[in-house]
């Protein structure tokens, strides 16, 4: 299976770079020269800077106007530059890395991905994007909630992560940020490495794709891992995995259309008995009833390994937040812009031109000053006269 990581602004080319670290193809997009240059695995040559003429390199500042502007100026150039990575071998997916709340990202995104669509029908468009922090303010969640309306209607899934679910205690936002990246590339990673490895059940490229292509709406995926010696019952472990603790998103899993588990560990632990009880609940509770699955009897392995995704999910609190945030934000700044143009009319009425004022014709300046300025206050009582009629 062929996937192809592009990273849009510095959040998706922070998270491309840790896919390129564990050797997957990954290139890097930004409107900010100096975000590009910051990063350390992605090779010099799969760096792209957009939007130069419009921002001189030094990114959008949370605008998605000119992120979005920007990414249509030097969709040629990307669109070739993409072209010739891809060579002539297909690719199955195209996972597309980036932060909702900002501006190159959160503008951009939607426009690569309606451009990848059109040039490549065959293989999927999936969206991986952090969900903004709720301290971050109104501007990101704005944002969020545009670009997840505009995705909805171009990727084939959305795989949104929650920022707010995966920050943990009281690190700095940048450890925070560099802890959630890490987790993000290690389950999707550990994911697309299993997928067509030989194993007892194994995931082929069609399996995965099935489960993504979910009509834009949104995936999660679950996570696991344990010391194969505690492992009391697998069974417990995989059902871990897809519990809340276990997942990027809130998300009512029941709401999910199709899942996919893979479990990797010594194979004395890998028991088909744990595994189809597992499976059988997780059939049980999603809609969607279908789910896929790959065993992979390690001997060499000391840990268990339990990734799962879950797909065609529409009843999400932590998106229902943002669009409900977004909505009613919306709503009251129409309205307190509503009643400033109200106000200003009402404020500015009734007032004269100059012409009302002052004297027609060509007469001399000095013999205006001298004989006939009107006086101000007779003026202003004539207006507050006209006011109070
Ligand atoms: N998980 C995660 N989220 C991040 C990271 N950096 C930023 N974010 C989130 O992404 C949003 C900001 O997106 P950025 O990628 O910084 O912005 P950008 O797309 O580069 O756009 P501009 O900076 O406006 O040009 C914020 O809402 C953050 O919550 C990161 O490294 N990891
Ligand atoms: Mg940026």
């Amino acid at each position: 299976m062929r996937a192809l990581i592009i990273g849009v602004g510095q959040c998706g080319t922070k998270i491309a770079d840790l896919f390129s670290l564990v050797d997957f193809e990954a290139l890097a997009i930004n409107t900010s020269r100096g975000d590009l240059d910051y990063l350390k695995h992605v090779p010099q040559e799969r760096r792209i800077l957009i939007g130069e003429s419009l921002t001189g390199g030094k990114g959008v500042n949370a605008n998605p106007i000119l992120g979005r502007e920007a990414m249509k100026r030097d969709l040629p150039m990307v669109m070739r530059k993409i072209g010739s990575i891809i060579g002539y071998e297909d690719v199955d997916v195209f996972f597309l890395t980036f932060g909702f709340g900002g501006g190159t990202g959160a503008g951009g995104t939607p426009v690569l991905a309606e451009a990848l669509k059109e040039e490549y029908p065959d293989s999927l468009v999936v969206a991986i994007g952090a969900l903004p922090l709720k301290e971050e303010g109104i501007r990101p969640t704005i944002n969020a909630a545009i670009t997840i309306d505009k995705l909805s209607k171009i990727a084939d899934s959305i795989i949104a992560i929650d920022n707010n679910k995966l920050k943990e205690g009281d690190l700095d936002i940048k450890q925070a940020y560099e802890r959630i990246n890490y987790t993000i590339v290690e389950r999707i990673a550990s994911l697309l490495a299993l997928v067509d490895v030989p194993g007892e059940q194994t995931l082929d490229a069609s399996d995965l794709k099935f489960v993504l292509k979910a009509f834009g709406s949104f995936a999660t995926v679950g996570y696991a891992k344990a010391d194969a010696s505690r492992v009391k019952s697998l069974s417990r472990l995989i059902i871990k995995s897809f519990e809340s603790e276990g997942l990027y998103l809130e998300a009512n899993i029941e709401s999910a259309l199709y899942g996919l588990v893979a479990i990797h560990g010594p194979p004395e632990v890998l028991k088909a008995g744990d595994i189809f009880e597992a499976l059988d609940y997780l059939t049980g509770k999603i809609r969607g009833k279908q789910i896929f699955r790959g065993f992979y009897p390690d001997p060499r392995e000391r840990e268990v390994e339990v990734v799962t995704l879950l797909s065609g999910i529409y009843d999400s609190k932590s998106i229902e937040d943002i669009i409900i945030t977004a909505k009613n934000y919306a709503k009251s700044f129409m309205e307190a812009k509503e009643e400033a143009e109200t106000k200003k009319k009402e404020l500015l009425s009734g007032l004269p031109d100059f012409d009302d004022i002052y004297p027609a014709g060509n007469e001399d300046l000095s013999e205006i000053y001298e004989g006939s300025f009107p006086d101000f206050n007779e003026v202003t009582k004539g207006l507050r006269r006209r006011e109070d009629d």
